[in-house]
């Protein structure tokens, strides 16, 4: 009840709905502490106010209520935290499905969105390296691996089975993002260097709403994306298009930044980045995009000024 006050949208994960009694239960707990709190400041500021009590008592409380409220607090606080949140998060972290059974994604992160690493058909993960990275290869791919040559590649949009464990590795090409599916009650900070494991079981089919939950950016607000819950047969469907798309295409361009409003340029090409609200050129297609400059190298070109300036 108290989550759909907050704004939460529905659980849709096999473990969300722990997260959610933990979260509804701190709440009303929280409320309660709240009021008990408030109707004590009040009956102290009457019952002891000056007119009535002129002059001060040194030896204070005689009896031992406040001791046994206070007591009682800590308990709760303490059952709460080791009996639930930490076994819950521990579980998260420590319990992996296993690896057959799960479907094993990387989530690679930048400024601003998100791209996706499948290893296709044979289940094999191609060689990823920094130098290979292009306009035409946003997560550089090694093209002389075979593992990679049915790799999936794809940006913004990410297909899963309904009813499976997903395992997904974050990591990121810049600053650190943070993947957070909310109706998945589940997150993990994308920090460049490192690789960090989340798993989740989607109980029901739907298109969901991917978010970057760390400040990342100018354009850190529009980092969102889809998280969509196929059945098996939908998904299988969007494995074999993927697939097809990656054949012809390679690997797929990453979509054209949508740059921040008031952001300059400080080399621009004219007719690579299409200035907001300006009509659609005519080829705007997969070709013009791969000529625009990465969304990456172009903020590294942004001026010092764009930085945020700590305690400002
Ligand atoms: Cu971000």
């Amino acid at each position: 009840m108290i989550n759909e006050f907050l704004g939460q949208p529905p659980n849709a994960s096999f473990h969300g709905y722990q997260i959610d009694h933990i979260l509804e239960f701190c709440h009303w707990f929280m409320a309660a502490l709240f009021f008990g709190w408030s109707i004590f400041f009040i009956y102290v500021l009457i019952r002891f106010r000056r007119r009535r009590q002129p002059h001060a008592d040194h030896l204070g409380v005689r009896s031992g209520i406040s001791t046994h409220l206070e007591f009682s607090v800590v308990l709760i606080e303490a059952v709460l935290l080791l009996g639930f949140a930490i076994p819950l998060w521990a579980k998260r972290v420590n319990q992996f499905p296993p690896g057959k059974e799960a479907l094993l994604v990387h989530v690679v992160a930048q400024q601003f969105s998100f791209n996706y690493h499948l290893p296709g058909p044979d289940g094999a993960f191609g060689r990823r390296d920094v130098g290979f990275v292009s306009n035409t290869n946003p997560l550089g791919l090694d093209p002389n691996d075979p593992a990679g040559k049915d790799d999936i590649v794809t940006s913004g949009e990410l297909h899963v089975p309904v009813n499976r464990p997903v395992i997904a590795e974050l990591s990121s090409k810049d600053v650190i993002h943070d993947y957070f599916v909310p109706a998945m009650r589940i997150g993990g900070d994308a920090i460049p260097g490192s690789l960090i494991p989340i798993w989740f079981t989607p109980i029901k089919t739907g298109s969901y709403e991917v978010i970057c939950a760390q400040l990342c950016g100018l354009g850190h607000y529009s980092m969102k994306g889809t998280l969509v819950v196929d059945t098996p047969q939908e998904y299988e469907a969007w494995l074999k298009e993927r697939a097809e798309l990656s054949g012809t295409q390679n690997a797929q361009p990453p979509p054209p930044a949508q740059r921040p409003p008031g952001e300059p340029l400080s080399n621009p090409t004219p007719g690579t980045v299409v200035p907001p609200g300006a009509p659609k050129p005519a080829n705007a297609d997969a070709q013009g995009v791969a000529a625009s400059p990465h969304p990456a190298q172009q903020l590294q070109n942004a001026p010092a000024t764009a930085s945020p300036t700590p305690g400002g």
